[in-house]
């Protein structure tokens, strides 16, 4: 039997709690806060920024509901409802290096062709660079058929590719972790990151995390694959569900 204040359990958001970009639905989240979070700590892990975040957990109250909320990986934290201090990706690069690397991401991006293109396409968030090539404000069936263009082309990682080569030395990692864009940080700045929120103090015997891109490439391989954590690997947030009932309810 689990007891909440030694256990914790960290969820990704997209496609394990949420469908793609979508909000939870209300009897899942019913179910993770009057049947799991008497039984152990709950927290979200996401790539996206708070606002993304709280779209899609219904409301800025997202964090009251969870017992920690990670945006971007962890670099944004807040634990009972308080902010944790922050660190910048900004920062980390200071403005020259930065503005050669997005210089850079708007030039290569102009050379590309895709079937249509919006608008958009770098997100400069806290902890780190969002970048679409077909732009952020492509429409939901648009953002369906770039992923399925994606697939066959690898748009992306080709892009990724192209930034590796041309900024080997700028300390940066790159993250798919959804349908139009992939994420751009300092090493280390991936989900993991947020663990150094919960195990200062030593608290948890136990942390689950649970996500659905545990393959390498994908934003849960950093968190799925530490030693701190018990991974669950799941398809969709109906698995989550039937998951969390085996560990604990049953
Ligand atoms: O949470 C997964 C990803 O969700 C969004 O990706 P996309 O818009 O490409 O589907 C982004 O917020 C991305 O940063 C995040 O990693």
């Amino acid at each position: 039997m689990a007891t909440r204040d030694k256990t914790l359990v960290l969820f990704d958001v997209d496609g394990t709690l949420t469908a793609a970009r979508s909000v939870i639905k209300k009897e899942f989240e019913k179910f993770l806060i009057e049947k799991v979070k008497p039984l152990a700590h709950i927290g979200l892990v996401g790539g996206s920024d708070f606002n993304k975040i709280a779209e899609q957990m219904n409301g800025d109250d997202v964090i009251h509901k969870y017992d920690y909320v990670f945006p971007e990986n962890g670099v944004i934290a807040y634990k009972y409802g308080v902010e944790l201090e922050n660190q910048s990706v900004q920062k980390f690069l200071g403005e020259e290096k930065l503005q050669k690397f997005i210089n850079f991401v708007l030039k290569y991006l102009s050379d590309v062709w895709l079937p249509c293109k919006r608008g958009t396409f770098v997100e400069f968030r806290t902890g780190m660079l969002n970048i679409s090539p077909i732009g952020r404000s492509c429409s939901r069936q648009e953002r369906n058929d770039f992923e399925i263009y994606d697939r066959e082309h690898l748009v992306r990682q080709k892009m990724i590719d192209a930034l590796q080569k041309e900024f080997p030395d700028y300390g940066l990692k790159y993250s798919i972790g959804g349908q139009i864009s992939f994420d751009v940080f300092p090493i280390g700045w991936d989900k993991t990151y947020c663990l150094k929120h919960v195990t200062s103090d030593s608290k948890f015997d136990k942390i689950y995390f649970f996500g659905d891109k545990t393959d390498f490439g994908g934003n849960d391989f950093e968190i799925f694959n530490d030693s701190r954590v018990i991974g669950h690997k799941v398809i969709n947030p109906d698995d989550t569900k039937v998951k969390l009932e085996k560990l604990f309810l049953l």
